[in-house]
């Protein structure tokens, strides 16, 4: 089957950045070809067609020419910004948050993954119906009438609205299990520490270095969507601490994916150390920096102790004092950095000295 051609649509609005770049490594993620993006800076998105009309015929025009089949947008569309481009068009069109949830659910092994991405994908029809519901009502005849699509929508609403129900109960019983779990360690004297951080920094790659846990890594983002939990021994301090990885973060996260991923971001928010992660030769720091903070608060853990890692020193060369001077000033936080290389173990050793000495002065 022929592999199917993407191009990225986005519109910049004054003072914004779209990162085209991270939007197209999600779309290959999924094995999709891009071939090509088309921006528009302007003030603000046109509300049928998100774009200017003129910049959606030059798109099926481009889409023409380099025979691509799908549109992928930047931001998230209504339904009838998706109708109207598809009309002018005549290709498919879907979003970024739609995109993301699709990797999730391709990537999701455990039932518990798979029940949280299906609960963001309920989410995401229900804010697509209420978008529709809107227009329907606007096209609607007098008071009191009721069209007909009107109770399809309804229908259709309360079917999802049910299944979230069920769904949320699920998760609250893993979401209670883990709360034993912590109980469970916190009698016991078992320090946690979680590793977080934006996607495909090297999170599951330090955390195998640390546990040996043979975890699931590899060059995509959301490689992982599952917590593990590992242990390692800390000689010079006599004691046991659990090692846990998470789920990556990412830009711009689609509200849904939060709100469903909060019982596995749920072991950030209950460890006593987090491990901030980052990827020294990003070229994105600051907007990465931007949304691990904004993540962090939300689930709660903006707060907690943290050691900042900036990973993959391999692949710049230099000392210490270069490294320092790469990340100056670009993430928002930085609280005691550490510069490793989860993939040859250099610095390695620093960073557990680090912990030692975290664990230590916080008495755990
Ligand atoms: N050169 C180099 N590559 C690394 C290092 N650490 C990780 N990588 C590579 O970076 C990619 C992502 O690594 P992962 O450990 O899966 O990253 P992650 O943060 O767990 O990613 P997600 O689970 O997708 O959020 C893989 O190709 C790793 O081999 C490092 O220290 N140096
Ligand atoms: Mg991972």
């Amino acid at each position: 089957m022929d592999i199917e051609k993407v191009i990225l649509l986005s519109v910049i609005r004054h003072g914004e950045q779209a990162d085209i770049e991270e939007l197209s490594g999600l779309v290959e993620a999924l094995g999709y070809r891009v071939v090509d993006s088309v921006v528009q800076r302007r003030r603000s998105f046109v509300p049928s067609t998100y774009a200017g009309k003129g910049k959606i015929e030059e798109l099926k025009r481009l889409a023409e020419e380099k025979d691509a089949s799908l549109i992928v947008a930047y931001h998230n569309l209504s339904p009838s910004q998706v109708r109207n481009i598809e009309r002018i068009t005549g290709l498919k069109v879907r979003d970024r948050t739609e995109i993301i949830l699709e990797i999730f659910a391709e990537r999701a092994r455990t039932k518990e993954a798979k029940i949280q991405v299906e609960l963001a994908k309920c989410y995401h029809q229900l804010s697509r119906l209420r978008g529709k519901g809107k227009e329907l009502s606007r096209l609607g005849g007098g008071i009191g009438t009721r069209g007909p699509g009107e109770t399809i929508l309804e229908t259709e609403s309360r079917a999802i609205r049910q299944r979230v129900h069920f769904l949320k109960r699920e998760i609250e019983k893993y979401s209670k299990r883990r709360s034993l779990f912590t109980e469970r360690r916190k009698r016991s004297g078992l320090v946690t520490v979680a590793v977080a951080g934006y996607t495909n920094v090297g999170k599951s790659t330090l955390v195998r270095r640390l546990t040996g846990e043979e975890v699931f890594i590899k060059d995509i983002p959301f490689a992982t969507l599952d917590t593990r939990t590992g242990r390692i021994f800390l000689k010079s301090i006599n004691k046991k601490v659990l090692i846990t990885d998470t789920v990556g973060f990412i830009k711009d996260i689609p509200h849904e994916l939060i709100a469903s991923f909060k019982a596995t971001l749920q072991e950030v928010t209950n460890s006593n150390i987090v491990v901030v992660v980052y990827d020294i030769t990003s070229s994105n720091l600051e907007s990465e920096s931007d949304a691990v903070e904004n993540i962090l608060k939300e689930i709660g853990a903006s707060e907690k102790p943290r050691i900042t890692v900036f990973n993959k020193i391999d692949l710049v060369e230099g000392d210490e004092e270069t490294f320092r001077l790469i990340v100056a000033g670009r993430v928002k936080r930085c609280e005691n950095p550490v510069f490793l290389s989860a993939k040859t173990g250099e610095g390695v050793g620093r960073f557990l000295k680090k912990i030692e000495k975290m664990i230590k002065n916080l008495s755990f």
